[in-house]
């Protein structure tokens, strides 16, 4: 069992899926973005997002100029593909919840794509983890508290490290600054996948 180190209140598991593990992870990923192609989200203001997505589960999140959300159907009409197994096991092994993931948001990360500080509240109950998967180049993490104010602290990202936002840190404010290019051999192209796992009802 992998050793967890505490930042901020998130819990991470550095390495915790092995080379092997993390291609097939990858190779998941690929499959639901087949099914259901990755998009560019629309903020509010209907200006795109750098960072692409698609879900697997029961429910995917959208975002557009109606707002963020969680929808049963990919924006095309296509339902969401099933949370692949690979990804179900690692939420078995470190949520500590016995509900089962409702949604698998995936996240790509080009050279020059980023995350803003935001929370992650539009789900019903913040008693439930998300867990968290990074995937391919390393990641600039910034987690702050409750408020948009508090102060901030970063930690690199690794390919194969997984989180666990839970507790206090479950609505903390959290973003990607930036990648840093190059840093992995994991995706042919490059870039980021991150892969959150969350129960939304
Ligand atoms: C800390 N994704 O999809 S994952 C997101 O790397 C998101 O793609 C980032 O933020 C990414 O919403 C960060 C790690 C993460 C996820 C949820 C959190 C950190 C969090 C919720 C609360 C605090
Ligand atoms: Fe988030």
């Amino acid at each position: 069992m992998t050793e967890t180190v505490d930042f901020r209140g998130v819990r991470l598991y550095p390495a915790f899926l092995d080379r092997a593990a993390q291609e097939a992870m990858v190779a998941a990923l690929r499959r639901i973005a087949e099914a259901a192609p990755m998009f560019h989200p629309e903020t509010r203001f209907g200006k795109p997002m750098s960072v692409k997505m698609t879900s697997a589960g029961r429910y995917g999140w959208v975002s557009d100029r109606r707002g963020y959300r969680y929808e049963p159907r990919h924006p095309t009409g296509v339902d969401w593909p099933p949370i692949p197994p690979e990804a179900l096991a690692v939420w078995q092994a470190v949520s500590g919840v016995e509900r089962a993931p409702e949604c698998c948001l995936v996240n790509y990360y080009a050279e020059t794509a980023r995350m803003g500080l935001h929370q992650d509240i539009d789900e019903a109950d913040f008693t439930m983890p998300v867990v968290s998967i990074s995937l391919g180049d390393d990641a600039l993490f910034r987690v702050g508290g409750q408020e948009r104010s508090d102060s901030t602290a970063s930690a690199w990202l690794h390919s194969g490290d997984v989180c666990v936002l839970a507790g206090a840190a479950r609505k903390a404010f959290h973003g990607i600054d930036r990648l840093k290019p190059g840093t992995s051999t994991l995706l042919p192209q490059g870039g980021r996948l991150n892969v959150t796992l969350r129960v939304v009802t």
